[in-house]
């Protein structure tokens, strides 16, 4: 099995590239400079005719969209058990978080990020508004989640759903009302994943230094 991933800092590609850390799989890891617009360059393209990160060269073949390529992750490495073996209970409720996440939070937060470019600017603040208020909705859901004694979001017991939650509250950092204050049992959740050897590489790797338990 070969891996080639194609990342930003702090990107949609970070569950991915933690994923991979997680797992202890070798994989080599290509930075895309979304800021300095790399994602449009004409061979970047070929591999993501989207223009956006991550992607995921799979055994040679380009594969896109974070939540997907974590799922396939978790197909492909299952011993690693980072998703609930198909047929048990867990399975529901991980399909579920994850589904809820790539498609609810994920285009809430693309549209908080990008709504002067992917939308018209004179709209941009009404985007944002409702973008965040889906966004404070979501983090109060996952906040009564905990609340209600779970350790993980599916089946008590760390699945890709964290890894792409954990990321995704990792945005709100500089938002009107991060996912750390407020929503004590999610910040409990967050400091607990933030102290994961694997989540400390990926920010060593990404060269990250905020949002980390020891920055604050
Ligand atoms: N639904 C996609 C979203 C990917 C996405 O929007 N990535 C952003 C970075 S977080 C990106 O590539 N932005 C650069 C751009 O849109 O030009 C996924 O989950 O992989």
């Amino acid at each position: 099995m070969s891996y080639v991933l194609y990342y930003s800092p702090g990107a949609a590609s970070m569950p991915v590239h933690w994923m991979l850390l997680e797992m202890g799989v070798p994989f080599e890891a290509r930075l895309v400079d979304i800021d300095a617009g790399q994602q449009h360059d004409p061979e970047y393209l070929r591999l993501n005719p989207a223009g956006r990160v991550p992607t995921l060269v799979v055994d040679g073949v380009p594969r896109h969209e974070s939540a997907a390529l974590l799922m396939l992750l978790a197909e492909r490495h299952a011993d690693a058990g980072l998703a609930p073996a198909p047929g048990t209970p867990a399975r529901g409720e991980w399909l579920e978080w994850m589904i809820y996440l790539a498609n609810t939070l994920l285009p809430a937060m693309r549209d908080w990020f990008y709504a002067a470019s992917d939308g018209d600017p004179a709209g941009a603040d009404a985007v944002r508004a409702l973008a965040q208020r889906r966004i404070e909705a979501a983090c109060a859901r996952l906040d009564a989640h905990f609340a209600g004694g779970h350790a993980y979001l599916a089946g008590d017991k760390l699945s890709t759903a964290d890894l792409l939650a954990l990321v995704l509250m990792r945005w709100t950092r500089n938002m009107p009302h991060p996912a750390t204050v407020g929503w004590p049992h999610l910040a409990a959740y967050i400091r607990k994943l933030r102290a994961r050897p694997a989540f400390i590489e990926l920010n060593e790797r990404e060269k990250l230094t905020e949002w980390r338990n020891d920055a604050q």
